[in-house]
């Protein structure tokens, strides 16, 4: 028996005269490219914590073989992960309207009876459902781990991570599947363009012929065409890519209204840029980063060396323009840091000739982001500093007084404040 037409079951149930392969084709060629993009970009971010390097940095310790495309992170240029990263949020972000109006224009074939015809149907069917709840798991993860600022329940990147496999693996069958079908609607709509009333009407049954289960078999009278709805998806985009944007952009931050680190400038001066989270906040008291209290330790082959931070200040000094780029997707521009270099340190303990990784630890006590460890690569740079100035001034507490790490194209995560001991090999 046919369902009637206030069940959703119903193909009559769906009466939108928007729906169809032409909104769906263009739906989904844009998704096609900007979900690749967000993929890769969101491996390059795991790759960029040096997970292989030590427990300390893998945030997915379980991963098996999806790690099998770890490699040694570079250092430059030096502006590379605030680029891959500053792209993965805002577009993931840009893409919002385009997801939804996706499963929007698709949403009636979740509803087919009977629910599987055959095998293949079935397959089909629940790649579908991976698809959907899959794409809105990861937006709705990843734009609570930008908002939440780390408060996230500890699992986002587990979470994260396991679910950009499962979803992408399901969409890249759903692309092979579909896109050469999205391909042909598009050339197709584009040969006979939509002018005249007549040509349309043409379009729309030769559309309507097509047994995709898309367009509605009864129609309600359309209140805005089909481009129309489209721009108006395309302006949705544009407006949260303005508000989103600028949190990357020097100048252009007070525009990211809904980045938890755009809108204002935290305050001017040398150390008026952007703070993640204060010294209050990780618990830092003034007693312990003191001339007095504070010394760094140094462990290598050699021994270990504590120096405080007036002596720090007699080795040589090295300056570094870099930025902090976020795993959040925001960062600053270059900041003018100077410190002693991390292969200097290396040096002191007895490591001359090749640095090796070393593992980093804060005067935090408590926190996912209280150690860190950084391959020999980074510790080679000449640019990697443990930085003490930055832009001509001490220090602030809420930068990582008395000293914090600054190495190029890394995660901001990976550049710990409040450093406390520097271990050299032998992770
Ligand atoms: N000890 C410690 N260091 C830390 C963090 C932290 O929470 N604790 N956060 C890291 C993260 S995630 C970022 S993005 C940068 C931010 O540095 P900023 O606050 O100076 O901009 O510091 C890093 N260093
Ligand atoms: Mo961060």
């Amino acid at each position: 028996m046919e369902p009637s037409r206030f069940s959703p079951f119903s193909p009559r149930f769906w009466r939108s005269p928007l729906r169809g392969p032409w909104l769906t084709s263009v739906l989904g060629v844009v998704l096609l490219v900007g979900i690749t993009v967000l993929f890769v970009t969101g491996l390059l971010s795991y790759a960029a914590y040096n997970p292989g390097l030590s427990p300390v940095n893998d945030k997915t310790p379980d991963k098996g073989v999806l790690g099998f495309y770890l490699f040694a992170w570079p250092t430059d240029p030096h502006w590379l992960y605030r680029l891959t990263q500053g792209v993965h949020v805002t577009l993931g972000i840009t893409l919002i309207p385009v997801l939804l109006a996706k499963l929007w224009s698709v949403v009636p074939r979740l509803f087919t009876l009977p629910p599987a015809r055959s095998l293949a149907h079935a397959l089909e069917r629940l790649s579908l459902l991976l698809i959907v709840g899959g794409g809105l798991f990861e937006f709705v993860t990843g734009v609570l781990n930008v908002q939440l600022d780390y408060v996230f329940p500890g699992s986002f990147y587990p979470l994260h991570f396991y679910g950009a496999w499962v979803f992408f693996a399901a969409f890249a069958a759903h692309a092979v599947l579909k896109t050469p079908a999205a391909l042909r609607n598009l050339r197709r709509m584009r040969d006979e363009p939509a002018r005249s009333n007549e040509r349309s009407e043409r379009s729309e049954r030769s559309e309507r012929s097509e047994p995709t289960g898309l367009t509605a078999p009864d129609p309600d009278p359309p209140t805005v065409s089909r481009r129309g709805a489209l721009g108006l998806v395309g302006g949705g985009s544009l407006l949260l890519f303005a508000t989103t944007v600028g949190q990357s952009v020097e100048g252009l931050r007070w525009t990211a209204l809904f980045a938890p680190h755009g809108r204002r400038d935290p305050g001017g001066g040398p150390g008026g840029f952007q703070i993640n989270k204060t010294a209050a906040y990780a618990g830092i008291r003034p007693a312990e980063t003191g001339e007095d209290a504070w010394r760094l330790v140094v462990r290598g082959r050699a021994g270990t060396v504590r120096l405080s931070r007036a002596e720090l200040l007699r080795l040589p000094l090295h300056s570094a323009a870099l930025p902090i780029a976020c795993v959040e997707g925001w960062s600053t521009s270059d900041q003018w840091w100077r410190g002693v270099r991390l292969r200097d340190l290396a040096a002191l303990v007895g490591h001359d000739a090749d640095p090796p990784d070393v593992l980093v630890e804060s005067l935090q006590r408590h926190g996912a982001f209280r150690r860190a460890a950084l391959r020999a690569n980074q510790v080679a740079d000449p640019r990697s500093l443990l930085a003490l100035s930055v832009n001509g001034e001490d220090l602030t507490p809420d930068h990582g007084h008395p000293a914090r790490i600054i190495v190029p194209a890394a995660p901001g995560v990976l550049n710990t404040k409040w450093v406390a001991e520097l271990t050299f090999g032998d992770l």
